[in-house]
């Protein structure tokens, strides 16, 4: 689009079945903040908004789960997530919720006004439902095979798999999530969107006029899902959590939860304008705002075809700009999951990293899944830290401010005559706001902090080239220039790191005494290019601190062990429970003999991986056992072991020797083999009754 005249920016609405953890973060709040933040320090007129999606089907799963209402749980979420985003330095112009007043009416009229231009199609069909539950069974409700991809857990209202949504009915072999039946399928009325008739608006729209500035991730995704062709979607719920339907015979029924959700950006800016004295409309209607969504990848479909389908039924809005989705973030090499608790959860880190706000961010930024899924690993996130803040963007500022403090008493030194480097060194230091911007108004923010960082690199490498602490013994005029430059360019950094590196960006202009100047166009940005000097000779930096610390191997392991601890509850819980054998008879169990025996013996046997010859006292007798346990135990772990004995099995030849009885066995939780010891009071020959 031409210049725009405003920013109307928007991040997906967490819903409240969960706290924020770093996939939330790297996927969609970090690079919003970046982008927010950059334009605002343009001095672009921008309107940053998110909020809590509290309605839906996962939150009343959620609910039923702990035994509380739906409200219990979005309040106790919304609390936290609020505070975490707070904390973290995520700087919405407005958090709402969409369980507030201004969003149901807002949701509701957007629904009216649609259904009262005849821009639903009504109809009444069979949908999947829960004989036990009493209840119909879409979205989560239902999980079941996807008809797309074949994964065997989608949900009824999308895959997570490829993407792909679809309707609950879709679902080939689908189980009830709330009891696990098969459903039945049942009559009920309601209003679906039919997105086939956008199909050839969405085409123009996505297919040919973005298709050079969307991203090739979401860009694809559209594609593939406008050829597969489009269908009709409900868009109401026969639920009693969320947004009842607002025209006749909704009665019983809600707003389907991906319709009311998008709506809840336009709630939030209007809540804002409401509290600011201002006007939300130009935000959502003018054509001269740039409307970008900052999301997942999960999310996509729903912002690039269904919302800007509703809006542009509407017709009185704008439309999406650009949709800049990420891939996903792995932890550790593993998805990240809220149920496997298999996550690095936001309020967490910020009670454990007090004061590293800004090194998270930085971590999850330069390894930001913007094309591909990435990994988060801690010792990634340790030598980022350890080697890039505190070994780069730290070393250099804290060298400018001692060195400053030391030879000049903390005042800005005028310089000499500039040589050829220094000029060099400040037309670089100049080219630095195009450049980072550039990456940024693309949306390649791993490419644009990285850029960030080479200014800081610059600074150092300046330093170490020019030595102003060997200069100082001989040539004091040198050293003047030398440091004069360097101030240069901690105080562009201190203006450039602000987008990433909010927190560290305070601390330095509040370390070199300044606030940064703007230009003629209102902007701190282009300021940094255009300005004489951003430290004026004479100017007085303030107190030499420490803008980052290194973090210690054992904060490291300490987060590895928790992530340990997780993995263990998973493995238990996870364990397969195998179904119960059909019923036998009292005799059945009778005919078997088992005893307590001891283990007088163990020798591997040669040539058999698995096999082990026990000697074995039964009490009866002193018997030769073959046991498979030879990949688990050595021979000195299990002699004196007290053991289970089936004593009266039928006497077999493996491998050439003769085994009489078994031992028996389970696994534990890692799957590993493990006796039915009896207790250590039971003696040999002891039988095994109930
Ligand atoms: N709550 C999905 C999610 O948290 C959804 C986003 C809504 S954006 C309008 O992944
Ligand atoms: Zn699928």
């Amino acid at each position: 689009m031409s210049t725009p005249k405003r920013y109307t920016i928007t991040a997906a609405l967490p819903y409240t079945n969960g706290p924020i953890h770093i996939g939330h973060l790297a996927g969609v709040y970090v690079p919003a903040d970046i982008y927010a933040r950059y334009q605002k320090m343009r001095g672009e007129d921008v309107l940053f908004v998110c909020g809590s999606d509290e309605h839906g089907v996962p939150i009343t799963l959620k609910a039923k789960k702990e035994g509380v209402s739906p409200q219990d749980v979005v309040d106790k979420y919304d609390g936290i997530i609020r505070k975490s985003f707070q904390d973290f330095g995520i700087e919405f112009d407005n958090y709402s919720r969409t369980s507030g007043k201004t969003h149901h009416e807002t949701a509701s009229a957007f629904f009216k006004k649609l259904y009262e231009e005849g821009k639903f199609i009504e109809e009444v069909t069979q949908q999947l439902y829960d004989e036990e539950a009493k209840q119909f069974l879409a979205d989560r409700f239902v999980v079941g095979t996807c008809p797309k991809c074949g994964f065997e857990e989608s949900y009824g209202d999308q895959c997570e798999k490829c993407g792909t949504s679809h309707n609950a009915t879709d679902l080939i072999n689908p189980k009830s999530a709330v009891t696990g039946n098969v459903p039945t399928l049942k009559e009920t009325r309601h209003w679906f969107l039919p997105l086939d008739q956008y199909e050839p608006w969405l085409k123009e729209w996505i297919l040919e006029e973005h298709k050079k500035d969307w991203k090739s991730n979401v860009y694809g995704q559209c594609k593939s899902w406008i050829d597969d062709g489009l269908r009709p979607r409900a868009v109401t719920r026969d639920l009693d959590w969320g947004i009842p339907v607002p025209v006749e015979g909704g009665d019983g029924k809600v707003l389907y939860v991906w319709f009311d959700a998008p709506i809840g950006y336009i709630s939030a800016s209007k809540e804002w304008a409401e509290r600011e004295n201002k006007d939300w409309e130009p935000y959502w209607k003018n054509d001269d705002t740039k409307l970008v969504h900052f999301i997942g990848k999960d999310n996509i479909v729903f912002h690039c075809i269904i919302f800007p389908s509703m809006l542009k039924a509407h017709g009185d809005y704008i439309l999406p700009d650009n949709v800049p989705a990420n891939e996903f973030l792995n932890l550790e090499g593993n998805k990240l999951s809220t149920s496997r608790n298999w996550a690095v959860w936001l309020h967490e880190y910020l009670e454990d990293f007090p004061g590293k706000e800004d090194v998270l961010r930085y971590v999850l930024t330069a390894n930001a899944p913007e094309t591909k899924d990435n990994d988060f690993t801690w010792k990634d996130f340790q030598q980022r830290n350890n080697s890039e803040l505190v070994g780069i963007f730290g070393n250099f500022i804290n060298r400018v401010a001692v060195l400053t403090h030391k030879y000049y008493d903390g005042e800005v030194p005028a310089s000499a005559e500039l040589r050829e480097i220094d000029k060099k060194t400040i037309e670089e230091l100049k080219a630095y706001p195009a450049v980072i911007a550039s990456s940024i108004e693309k949306y390649r923010f791993r490419e644009a902090q990285a850029e960030m960082m080479n200014l800081a690199r610059l600074g150092n490498k300046y330093l170490a080239d020019e030595e102003p602490w060997k200069t100082i013994k001989t040539d004091e005029e040198r050293t003047k220039t030398v440091m004069y430059v360097a101030l240069q360019i901690a105080a562009a950094l201190a203006t450039l790191s602000k987008p990433f590196l909010p927190f560290t960006a305070a601390k330095l202009s509040k370390m070199l005494n300044i606030t940064s100047g703007k230009d003629d166009n209102n902007s701190e940005w282009s300021a940094i290019a255009s300005a004489e000097a951003l430290l004026e000779p004479g100017h007085k930096i303030g107190k030499t601190e420490l803008l980052f610390s290194k973090v210690e191997d054992k904060e490291i392991q300490t987060q590895l062990d928790k992530l340990e601890a997780s993995k263990k509850v998973n493995a238990s819980a996870e364990e397969e429970v195998i179904p119960q054998k059909e019923l036998i008879e009292f005799d059945d169990f009778t005919k078997l003999d088992l005893r307590v025996g001891t283990i007088l013996e163990a020798k591997k046997m040669p040539k058999a991986k698995k096999l082990m010859v026990l000697t074995v006292d039964t009490g009866i007798d002193k018997r030769t056992i073959v046991s498979g346990i030879a990949e688990h135990f050595t021979a000195e772990e299990i002699v004196g072991k007290k053991v289970s004995v089936v004593a009266n099995l039928k006497p077999i030849k493996l491998r050439g020797t003769k085994s009489e009885g078994m031992i028996l066995m389970t696994e534990n939780a890692d799957g590993n083999l493990v006796f039915v010891n009896p207790d250590e009071e039971a003696v040999n020959s002891g039988k095994i009754i109930s």
